[in-house]
């Protein structure tokens, strides 16, 4: 087991641990509906009716038949690496889901709004309560990795593995064009559907239609449950979480809207999983009931013979995935270094050469500003900040200096006279919930042009008059280039008022095309630097230090 100090333990292991689940009422009787509606008309089908004719099955003669079939070898693998990625995808999804663990169909997050809960807690209203204190535990057994406020690392799995899942699927299906696999998913009549309800009454009603060999072909239910998985929940699932990230939402307004908004797309991303999960379930069930020896070499092997090898060799891919998830758990637990370097190394220039183009342009009426925002980070103890707060911070100086010709020492009045910028915008945490809001403030771009950086500054280091999540000085970066970007204010208003003390006074950032994090409240100075290597740990941040969160979050 893993030592945590008093200060990790409050955070990673604590005290109450309850996970449970509720379900907006409505919800649940639709959902019930759903799943009762084809049920009872299948059975009052059969009852009424008898059970529906299928036509008879033909033969096929491995001698004399010439159509696609069989199991290539990249069509097996791929099937093997898509059940690696998914079942991590999960996992650590749900890791991430716990974090903040509501799921909404609006983008406010309003306490209460919710649809879904995985928490017995309601959000009190007499004091004041952070997303970070909402988070939940997740048990290890369901999460990777189990615990709370590890959502750093749970993304880490998360986009590997969905970079494995991408480039398994971009191998897959030219080659299924190719081979001419894909006619063995792709229905050529609509008969499909009559006939797939037909088989669908059978199976209802516990009695199993003769199958065909699926080395030949598929009964009209399973070519049209795998045509789904292919082309239907592998890309919903990628475009609902593609949907997610601030570069896009902050860009392509319309993007999320498909999926209802960006909470919507939450919402879906996670529906989708349980498809994935009831896919999973019935496949698998019907794999044994329908002849498992005989799937197993189909699908292990690409033979169609009655030998046992193919089943032997399932149960020892088996075993690996499930030796995965433990040295998984182990990974994240002895080496997130490790794995927040190896994301890094990954994402971070496909996120420069792709998310990070997007310069955010949205703007949000002042009808949708959300009545709720929910407030996170630690607020200040430090005296000084306290007796500013108390005068309204009439003797705050935010200090600019480091790398540039002019370093200044300027009172909010001043900062006020040097422009200021409106915007109206969505903010995205790392944990899941968004807001919009109005911010007010001088533009960086205005402050460095004043300042004047010299060559040498690459990095910008925001300061804070408040702690990180395990004490010391939260502080964050951001590369000089990205605090030019449209949009990205030191903000000293809010909804139209100054910035209330729990949402940052004097000052915060606001960086709309990267995630909550990069946005340092309470903002004491701030410093121009060759490289965030030289701050902290070298990660370009508090929580990237502490948390093993990415240093570039457009998504
Ligand atoms: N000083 C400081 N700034 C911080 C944090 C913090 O913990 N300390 N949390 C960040 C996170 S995770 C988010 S989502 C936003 C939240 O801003 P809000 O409180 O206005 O919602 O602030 C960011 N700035
Ligand atoms: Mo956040």
């Amino acid at each position: 087991m893993i030592k945590f100090d008093a200060a990790h333990e409050a955070v990673h292991h604590p005290p109450d641990r309850r996970c449970r689940i509720w379900i907006k009422p409505s919800f649940v009787a639709a959902a019930i509906c759903l799943g009762l509606v084809p049920l009872l008309l299948a059975w009052g089908q059969a009852a009424i009716f008898g059970m529906p004719h299928l036509a008879s099955l033909p033969k096929f003669d491995p001698a004399t038949f010439t159509g696609v079939h069989g199991f290539p070898w990249w069509l097996r693998w791929a099937h093997f690496f898509n059940f690696v990625f998914l079942m991590m995808l999960v996992r650590s999804g749900l890791s991430i889901l716990v974090d903040h663990p509501r799921l909404y169909f609006n983008n406010d997050c309003t306490p209460g709004s919710e649809w879904i809960r995985f928490t017995p807690l309601h959000v009190p209203t007499d004091r004041m309560w952070t997303a970070k204190d909402d988070a939940r535990y997740i048990s290890p057994i369901f999460g990777l990795p189990g615990y709370r406020h590890t959502v750093g690392v749970a993304r880490s799995w998360h986009f590997i593995d969905v970079y494995g899942f991408i480039l398994t699927g971009l191998i897959f299906i030219p080659l299924l064009f190719v081979s001419g696999q894909w006619a063995r998913l792709v229905p050529d009549s609509w008969t499909v559907f009559p006939t797939a309800w037909s088989t669908f009454v059978h199976y209802a009603n516990f009695h199993f239609p003769p199958e065909p060999d699926g080395f030949y072909a598929y009964n009209a239910l399973q070519q049209l449950a795998y045509f789904f998985v292919v082309f239907v929940f592998a890309p919903i699932s990628i475009l609902a979480g593609a949907s997610m990230s601030p570069a896009m939402v902050n860009h392509f307004p319309w993007f999320p809207r498909i999926f209802g908004g960006r909470q919507g797309a939450r919402s879906i991303h996670f529906l989708m999983m349980l498809c994935w999960v009831g896919f999973l379930v019935v496949h698998v069930t019907l794999v044994v009931l329908t002849g498992f020896v005989r799937n197993m070499n189909h699908i292990v092997l690409g033979t169609d013979n009655y030998n046992p090898l193919g089943m032997l060799l399932g149960f020892v891919g088996l075993t690996v995935v499930l030796g995965s998830w433990i040295a998984a758990h182990y990974i994240s637990w002895k080496a997130p270094r490790l794995l927040q370097h190896i994301q890094k190394a990954i994402s971070l220039p496909v996120r420069l050469a792709t998310l990070n183009r997007l310069h955010p342009r949205n703007r949000y009426t002042k009808e949708q500003i959300s009545p709720h925002f929910w407030p996170n980070g630690k607020m200040p103890v430090r005296e000084d900040w306290k007796q500013m707060a108390a005068n309204n911070f009439r003797d705050f100086r935010l200090k600019v200096g480091g790398l540039v010709e002019n370093p200044m020492r300027l009172s909010l009045a001043e900062i006020d006279s040097l422009g200021e910028e409106e915007n109206i915008t969505m903010h995205h945490c790392i944990q899941g919930w968004s807001g919009i809001a109005q911010w007010n403030g001088l533009p960086m771009k205005r402050l460095i042009e004043l300042v004047k950086p010299k060559p040498s500054a690459k990095v910008v280091a925001f300061y804070s008059f408040g702690e990180s999540l395990y004490g010391g000085v939260y502080y964050d970066t951001q590369s000089l280039e990205n605090v030019l970007k449209p949009e990205c204010l030191l903000a000293s208003a809010m909804n139209g008022v100054s910035l209330p003390v729990e949402y940052g006074a004097p000052l915060r950032l606001r960086v709309e095309n990267q995630l909550g994090y990069k946005m340092v409240k309470w903002i004491e100075r701030i410093e121009f630097i060759e490289s965030e290597k030289s701050l902290g740990k070298g990660e370009g941040g508090s929580n990237e230090d502490q948390e093993y969160f990415d240093l570039l979050p457009n998504i």
